[in-house]
Protein backbone atom coordinates (compact mmCIF):
# COMPACT_ATOMS: atom_id res chain seq x y z
CA UNK A 1 0.00 0.00 0.00
CA UNK A 2 2.92 2.12 0.95
CA UNK A 3 4.12 2.15 -2.76
CA UNK A 4 0.47 2.62 -4.35
CA UNK A 5 -0.37 5.59 -1.96
CA UNK A 6 3.17 7.31 -2.74
CA UNK A 7 2.76 6.55 -6.67
CA UNK A 8 -0.38 8.29 -6.25
CA UNK A 9 0.73 11.24 -4.67
CA UNK A 10 3.97 11.36 -6.92
CA UNK A 11 2.25 11.07 -10.25
CA UNK A 12 -0.22 14.20 -9.41
CA UNK A 13 2.91 16.00 -8.14
CA UNK A 14 4.34 15.26 -11.62
CA UNK A 15 1.71 16.57 -13.30
CA UNK A 16 1.77 19.76 -10.86
CA UNK A 17 5.36 20.14 -12.53
CA UNK A 18 4.58 19.44 -16.08
CA UNK A 19 1.42 22.13 -15.71
CA UNK A 20 4.67 24.98 -14.89
CA UNK A 21 6.98 23.88 -16.88
CA UNK A 22 4.61 23.85 -19.87
CA UNK A 23 3.93 28.17 -19.04
CA UNK A 24 7.68 28.29 -19.60
CA UNK A 25 9.57 27.71 -22.53
CA UNK A 26 11.33 24.57 -23.75
CA UNK A 27 12.95 22.94 -26.56
CA UNK A 28 11.40 20.43 -29.04
CA UNK A 29 13.81 17.64 -30.35
CA UNK A 30 12.70 14.75 -32.85
CA UNK A 31 14.07 11.51 -31.94
CA UNK A 32 13.82 8.62 -34.34
CA UNK A 33 12.11 10.48 -37.10
CA UNK A 34 10.94 14.15 -37.33
CA UNK A 35 7.23 13.05 -36.45
CA UNK A 36 9.16 11.49 -32.95
CA UNK A 37 8.90 14.06 -31.31
CA UNK A 38 10.73 14.80 -27.21
CA UNK A 39 10.88 18.05 -25.29
CA UNK A 40 12.75 19.22 -22.47
CA UNK A 41 9.80 18.92 -20.58
CA UNK A 42 9.38 14.79 -21.06
CA UNK A 43 12.92 15.10 -19.96
CA UNK A 44 12.95 17.02 -16.77
CA UNK A 45 9.44 15.31 -16.23
CA UNK A 46 11.53 11.72 -15.80
CA UNK A 47 13.87 12.94 -14.51
CA UNK A 48 12.01 14.32 -11.85
CA UNK A 49 9.72 11.19 -10.96
CA UNK A 50 12.96 9.59 -11.03
CA UNK A 51 14.60 11.36 -8.31
CA UNK A 52 11.70 11.31 -6.35
CA UNK A 53 11.45 7.20 -6.40
CA UNK A 54 14.84 6.65 -5.64
CA UNK A 55 15.15 9.05 -2.57
CA UNK A 56 11.93 7.04 -1.03
CA UNK A 57 13.17 3.68 -2.26
CA UNK A 58 16.47 3.74 -3.07
CA UNK A 59 16.26 -0.10 -4.06
CA UNK A 60 13.57 -0.11 -6.36
CA UNK A 61 14.38 0.22 -10.43
CA UNK A 62 13.03 2.46 -13.11
CA UNK A 63 12.33 2.30 -16.94
CA UNK A 64 11.65 5.32 -18.33
CA UNK A 65 10.78 6.79 -22.30
CA UNK A 66 13.53 9.05 -22.23
CA UNK A 67 16.48 6.73 -21.41
CA UNK A 68 15.93 5.54 -17.88
CA UNK A 69 16.83 1.80 -16.90
CA UNK A 70 18.27 0.79 -20.29
CA UNK A 71 20.50 -1.75 -19.14
CA UNK A 72 17.54 -3.17 -17.40
CA UNK A 73 17.22 -6.90 -18.63
CA UNK A 74 15.63 -9.18 -15.69
CA UNK A 75 12.17 -8.22 -14.07
CA UNK A 76 13.17 -8.99 -10.29
CA UNK A 77 12.63 -7.04 -7.23
CA UNK A 78 10.33 -3.47 -7.70
CA UNK A 79 10.20 -1.61 -11.49
CA UNK A 80 8.75 0.97 -12.00
CA UNK A 81 7.83 1.84 -15.85
CA UNK A 82 7.43 5.10 -16.46
CA UNK A 83 6.07 7.41 -19.33
CA UNK A 84 6.22 10.98 -18.04
CA UNK A 85 4.53 12.35 -21.32
CA UNK A 86 2.45 10.28 -23.24
CA UNK A 87 1.40 11.71 -26.19
CA UNK A 88 4.16 14.16 -26.89
CA UNK A 89 2.31 14.73 -30.13
CA UNK A 90 -0.80 16.19 -28.15
CA UNK A 91 1.62 17.80 -25.92
CA UNK A 92 3.02 20.39 -28.35
CA UNK A 93 0.58 20.60 -31.09
CA UNK A 94 -2.48 20.87 -28.63
CA UNK A 95 -1.02 21.56 -24.92
CA UNK A 96 -3.72 18.84 -23.36
CA UNK A 97 -4.66 15.87 -24.06
CA UNK A 98 -1.48 13.95 -22.94
CA UNK A 99 -1.23 11.93 -19.75
CA UNK A 100 2.08 10.20 -17.12
CA UNK A 101 1.66 6.83 -17.28
CA UNK A 102 3.24 4.45 -14.62
CA UNK A 103 3.20 0.60 -13.99
CA UNK A 104 4.68 -0.82 -11.04
CA UNK A 105 5.90 -4.35 -11.31
CA UNK A 106 7.22 -6.68 -8.19
CA UNK A 107 9.32 -9.48 -9.76
CA UNK A 108 7.55 -9.24 -12.96
CA UNK A 109 3.80 -9.26 -11.23
CA UNK A 110 1.98 -6.27 -11.04
CA UNK A 111 1.26 -4.33 -8.26
CA UNK A 112 -0.51 -0.91 -9.41
CA UNK A 113 -1.25 0.88 -11.96
CA UNK A 114 -1.65 5.23 -12.53
CA UNK A 115 -2.54 7.30 -15.44
CA UNK A 116 -2.63 10.96 -14.47
CA UNK A 117 -3.94 13.58 -17.37
CA UNK A 118 -3.09 16.68 -15.36
CA UNK A 119 -4.75 19.15 -17.58
CA UNK A 120 -8.56 17.64 -16.19
CA UNK A 121 -6.94 16.51 -13.24
CA UNK A 122 -8.23 13.20 -13.64
CA UNK A 123 -6.24 9.78 -12.04
CA UNK A 124 -7.13 6.71 -12.88
CA UNK A 125 -5.22 4.36 -10.66
CA UNK A 126 -5.78 0.48 -9.77
CA UNK A 127 -3.94 -1.56 -7.09
CA UNK A 128 -3.43 -5.30 -8.82
CA UNK A 129 -6.50 -7.07 -7.31
CA UNK A 130 -8.42 -4.15 -5.78
CA UNK A 131 -10.26 -2.66 -8.44
CA UNK A 132 -9.75 0.41 -10.76
CA UNK A 133 -10.93 4.05 -9.69
CA UNK A 134 -11.24 7.63 -11.34
CA UNK A 135 -10.15 9.76 -8.64
CA UNK A 136 -12.15 8.59 -5.80
CA UNK A 137 -14.72 6.91 -7.69
CA UNK A 138 -14.91 3.24 -8.61
CA UNK A 139 -15.14 2.29 -12.44
CA UNK A 140 -17.52 -0.39 -13.73
CA UNK A 141 -16.57 -3.85 -15.33
CA UNK A 142 -16.43 -4.09 -18.33
CA UNK A 143 -19.21 -5.22 -20.31
CA UNK A 144 -19.49 -7.44 -23.73
CA UNK A 145 -19.88 -5.06 -26.52
CA UNK A 146 -19.21 -6.68 -29.98
CA UNK A 147 -17.30 -5.53 -32.46
CA UNK A 148 -20.52 -4.20 -34.59
CA UNK A 149 -21.91 -2.11 -31.84
CA UNK A 150 -17.96 -0.77 -30.46
CA UNK A 151 -15.89 2.62 -30.97
CA UNK A 152 -12.38 1.31 -31.41
CA UNK A 153 -9.15 3.39 -31.29
CA UNK A 154 -5.80 2.55 -33.16
CA UNK A 155 -2.69 4.35 -34.16
CA UNK A 156 -3.38 5.27 -37.73
CA UNK A 157 0.62 6.42 -38.78
CA UNK A 158 1.13 2.50 -38.30
CA UNK A 159 -0.97 0.93 -39.94
CA UNK A 160 -0.64 2.68 -43.76
CA UNK A 161 1.72 -0.07 -44.73
CA UNK A 162 1.08 -2.66 -46.69
CA UNK A 163 1.87 -5.67 -43.99
CA UNK A 164 -0.45 -4.10 -41.79
CA UNK A 165 -3.36 -3.03 -43.99
CA UNK A 166 -5.85 -5.63 -44.25
CA UNK A 167 -6.23 -7.23 -40.72
CA UNK A 168 -6.56 -3.50 -39.25
CA UNK A 169 -8.95 -2.54 -42.49
CA UNK A 170 -10.81 -5.75 -41.76
CA UNK A 171 -11.49 -4.67 -37.95
CA UNK A 172 -11.98 -1.01 -38.51
CA UNK A 173 -15.09 -2.15 -40.89
CA UNK A 174 -16.88 -4.25 -39.05
CA UNK A 175 -16.50 -1.73 -36.04
CA UNK A 176 -19.17 1.01 -35.27
CA UNK A 177 -16.29 3.36 -35.80
CA UNK A 178 -12.46 4.59 -35.40
CA UNK A 179 -10.57 6.93 -33.21
CA UNK A 180 -7.56 7.68 -32.35
CA UNK A 181 -6.40 10.18 -29.59
CA UNK A 182 -3.18 9.93 -29.88
CA UNK A 183 -1.68 8.81 -26.36
CA UNK A 184 -2.33 5.58 -25.36
CA UNK A 185 -2.35 5.81 -21.79
CA UNK A 186 -5.45 8.29 -22.28
CA UNK A 187 -6.86 5.88 -24.63
CA UNK A 188 -6.78 2.99 -22.06
CA UNK A 189 -8.35 5.29 -19.48
CA UNK A 190 -11.52 6.03 -21.81
CA UNK A 191 -11.97 1.86 -22.34
CA UNK A 192 -11.69 1.89 -18.13
CA UNK A 193 -14.85 4.49 -18.46
CA UNK A 194 -16.34 2.29 -21.08
CA UNK A 195 -16.58 5.03 -23.37
CA UNK A 196 -14.33 2.95 -25.63
CA UNK A 197 -14.77 -0.86 -25.96
CA UNK A 198 -10.94 -1.70 -27.86
CA UNK A 199 -7.83 -0.64 -28.74
CA UNK A 200 -5.85 -1.60 -31.37
CA UNK A 201 -2.03 -0.81 -31.81
CA UNK A 202 0.44 -1.59 -34.01
CA UNK A 203 4.12 -1.46 -32.21
CA UNK A 204 4.33 0.17 -28.78
CA UNK A 205 6.76 0.12 -25.19
CA UNK A 206 5.96 -0.95 -22.57
CA UNK A 207 6.00 2.46 -20.92
CA UNK A 208 2.90 3.29 -23.20
CA UNK A 209 0.57 0.01 -21.96
CA UNK A 210 1.63 -1.24 -18.72
CA UNK A 211 0.13 1.45 -16.39
CA UNK A 212 -3.23 1.55 -18.60
CA UNK A 213 -3.17 -2.22 -18.93
CA UNK A 214 -2.89 -2.74 -15.32
CA UNK A 215 -5.77 -0.08 -14.88
CA UNK A 216 -8.09 -2.04 -16.82
CA UNK A 217 -7.18 -5.71 -16.47
CA UNK A 218 -8.70 -4.58 -12.83
CA UNK A 219 -12.14 -4.37 -14.73
CA UNK A 220 -11.91 -7.32 -16.51
CA UNK A 221 -10.43 -6.11 -19.73
CA UNK A 222 -7.74 -8.26 -21.70
CA UNK A 223 -4.96 -7.07 -23.50
CA UNK A 224 -2.20 -8.83 -25.40
CA UNK A 225 -0.46 -8.96 -28.34
CA UNK A 226 -1.25 -10.19 -31.96
CA UNK A 227 -0.75 -13.34 -30.72
CA UNK A 228 -2.93 -13.20 -27.53
CA UNK A 229 0.35 -13.76 -26.03
CA UNK A 230 0.64 -11.49 -22.17
CA UNK A 231 2.91 -8.49 -22.95
CA UNK A 232 6.50 -7.99 -22.22
CA UNK A 233 8.15 -5.87 -19.64
CA UNK A 234 11.19 -5.28 -21.50
CA UNK A 235 10.46 -5.15 -25.29
CA UNK A 236 8.34 -3.58 -28.01
CA UNK A 237 4.99 -5.50 -29.23
CA UNK A 238 1.68 -4.78 -30.70
CA UNK A 239 -1.30 -4.35 -28.12
CA UNK A 240 -5.33 -5.50 -28.59
CA UNK A 241 -7.34 -4.65 -25.28
CA UNK A 242 -11.28 -4.62 -24.97
CA UNK A 243 -13.69 -6.74 -23.08
CA UNK A 244 -13.11 -10.51 -23.32
CA UNK A 245 -15.59 -10.75 -26.13
CA UNK A 246 -14.05 -8.16 -28.58
CA UNK A 247 -10.61 -9.30 -27.42
CA UNK A 248 -11.07 -12.58 -29.26
CA UNK A 249 -13.36 -11.33 -32.15
CA UNK A 250 -10.03 -8.95 -32.68
CA UNK A 251 -7.67 -11.34 -32.47
CA UNK A 252 -9.35 -13.79 -34.74
CA UNK A 253 -8.25 -11.39 -37.61
CA UNK A 254 -4.41 -11.79 -36.97
CA UNK A 255 -4.37 -15.53 -36.07
CA UNK A 256 -3.58 -17.01 -39.39
CA UNK A 257 -1.95 -13.65 -40.69
CA UNK A 258 1.20 -14.95 -41.77
CA UNK A 259 2.64 -11.38 -43.26
CA UNK A 260 1.37 -9.42 -40.48
CA UNK A 261 3.34 -11.21 -38.50
CA UNK A 262 6.61 -11.70 -39.96
CA UNK A 263 6.54 -8.11 -40.21
CA UNK A 264 5.33 -7.44 -36.84
CA UNK A 265 8.19 -9.65 -35.53
CA UNK A 266 10.98 -7.79 -37.60
CA UNK A 267 9.94 -4.35 -37.04
CA UNK A 268 11.84 -2.96 -34.37
CA UNK A 269 12.10 0.32 -36.00
CA UNK A 270 10.18 2.39 -33.86
P1 LIG B 1 4.40 8.92 -26.78
O1 LIG B 1 3.66 10.16 -27.01
O2 LIG B 1 4.81 8.72 -25.36
O3 LIG B 1 5.53 8.70 -27.75
C1 LIG B 1 0.12 7.48 -30.20
O4 LIG B 1 -0.54 6.72 -31.15
C2 LIG B 1 0.64 6.59 -29.11
O5 LIG B 1 1.79 5.87 -29.60
C3 LIG B 1 1.14 7.36 -27.92
O6 LIG B 1 0.90 6.62 -26.76
C4 LIG B 1 2.62 7.54 -28.18
O7 LIG B 1 3.38 7.69 -27.01
C5 LIG B 1 2.94 6.24 -28.85
N1 LIG B 1 4.07 6.40 -29.74
C6 LIG B 1 4.36 7.46 -30.51
N2 LIG B 1 5.49 7.27 -31.20
C7 LIG B 1 5.91 6.05 -30.83
C8 LIG B 1 7.02 5.28 -31.18
N3 LIG B 1 7.96 5.72 -32.02
N4 LIG B 1 7.13 4.07 -30.62
C9 LIG B 1 6.19 3.61 -29.76
N5 LIG B 1 5.13 4.29 -29.39
C10 LIG B 1 5.00 5.50 -29.90
CA1 LIG C 1 6.34 9.64 -23.88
Amino acid sequence: MEIYNFGKELIVEAGKFIETRMTQEFKVDSKSNPNDLVTDVDKETEQFLYTKILERFPEHRIIGEEGHGENINDTKGVIWIVDPIDGTLNFVHQGENFAISIGVFIDGTPYCGLVYDCMKQDLYHAKYGNGAFLNEQALAPAEDVPLNQSLIAINPKRILGEATRSPFFEIMAKSRSVRSYGSAALEFAMLARGQISALLFFKLYPWDYTGGAIITGELGYKTTDIYGEELPLLSTTSVISGNPKIHSEILEHFTDDKILHDFHDKFHDL
